[in-house]
């Protein structure tokens, strides 16, 4: 087994049909960038930057990626154009890999945390509801006992949306009518998932309210109410970006980070976007880790996200 040995081929091919947009994308301007090219120099170095941040990379990681290469052809003197994929792909790996957190290896609730709470955030349509079926799969197939809340009240077909994951994962959906209190109906959840001695829940909320200011006093409620069952709940806070939107998929974990206490981050939607890079842009920017990534809409498109097999993916082994 390698380094990826965990990671087997299924889920490899799930990655790399989920990136190849974003592939195509990066390496058709790479090779227009080094074409007739054999060294890299200060012009290939100038065209990188730009094919990094129109892939969505981010300025701040770009610049860093450009000084890491930079540092790199000053010390070998000579790099042919040639080798230019394989550094992007070292430098991004080793960039991301920096602060030595260890990526995870597949779906796993940390011991003697029971229940393990998780509260879903995110703005409306970026795929929160989808990823809490995904995640209720994976925990559900890792012989777990799963419960979710259906929190999300604003809308009828948003608790429907949720009950609909919870028959096809076969497992338990608490749930109140359309207009409820969500904070009574995340406390429900968390009493049930203890009395019938669960391992996690998963609680869906509404990502789209009268206003901002409404949605973050919302989520502070529900917070509240969660912790007369479980003291220490939500373990966590888990924002779910929408990676298609590129920039705005940053924008808004910027504005979330800074209201809320999240703590592990979901970049849906990478599947059929060229805006993949926004991965390695908010993997560098934020403390909060990227945790899953999705890929697809069914239910075993969601992975989670380790960080090499994602740049060997996109920039090749
Ligand atoms: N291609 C693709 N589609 C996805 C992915 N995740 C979610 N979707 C789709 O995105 C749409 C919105 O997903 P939802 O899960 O309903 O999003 P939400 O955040 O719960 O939306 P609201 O409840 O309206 O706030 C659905 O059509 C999903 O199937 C993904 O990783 N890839
Ligand atoms: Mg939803």
């Amino acid at each position: 087994m390698g380094i990826l040995g965990f990671f087997n081929k299924e889920k490899k091919e799930t990655l790399d049909k989920g990136l190849s947009k974003t592939k195509e994308s990066v390496f058709a301007k790479l090779t227009r960038a080094i074409a007739g090219k054999s060294k890299v120099d200060d012009k290939v170095l100038d065209d990188l930057e730009e094919i990094l941040i129109t892939s969505d990379v981010g300025v701040e990681t770009t610049l860093k990626v450009i000084n890491r290469i930079e540092e790199r052809v000053s010390r070998d003197k000579y790099v042919s154009t040639s080798e230019l994929t394989a550094i992007l792909r070292d430098e991004i790996a080793a960039l991301l890999t920096e602060n030595n957190t260890e990526d995870r290896e597949g779906f796993v609730l940390p011991e003697g945390v029971k229940p393990y709470v998780i509260m879903v955030v995110g703005v409306n349509g970026v795929g929160k509801t989808t990823t809490i079926g995904k995640l209720a799969y994976q925990f559900k197939k890792a012989g777990k006992t799963v419960y979710l809340g259906a929190a999300d009240t604003f809308r009828a077909a948003a608790v429907e949306q949720l009950v609909i994951w919870g028959e096809r994962t076969d497992v338990s959906v608490v749930k109140q009518k359309m207009g409820a209190d969500p904070a009574s109906v995340a406390f429900d959840t968390l009493n049930s998932a203890k009395a019938n001695n669960a391992d996690v829940v998963i609680i869906d909320t509404a990502g789209r309210l009268h206003n901002k200011i409404n949605l973050m006093n919302e989520l502070t409620k529900i917070k509240n109410v969660m912790k007369k069952v479980v003291p220490d709940a939500p373990h966590e806070i888990l924002l779910v970006l929408d990676g298609s939107t590129g920039q705005n998929a940053f924008e808004q974990a910027k504005q979330f980070t800074a209201a809320t206490e999240v703590n592990a981050l979901a970049v849906t939607k990478l599947d059929g976007t060229a805006k993949g890079g926004v991965v390695i842009g908010i993997s560098d920017s934020f403390r909060i880790p990227v945790k899953y990534i999705g890929l697809g809409e069914g239910m075993e498109d969601l992975q989670v996200f380790n960080r090499k097999a994602f740049v060997n993916s996109l920039f090749g082994e």
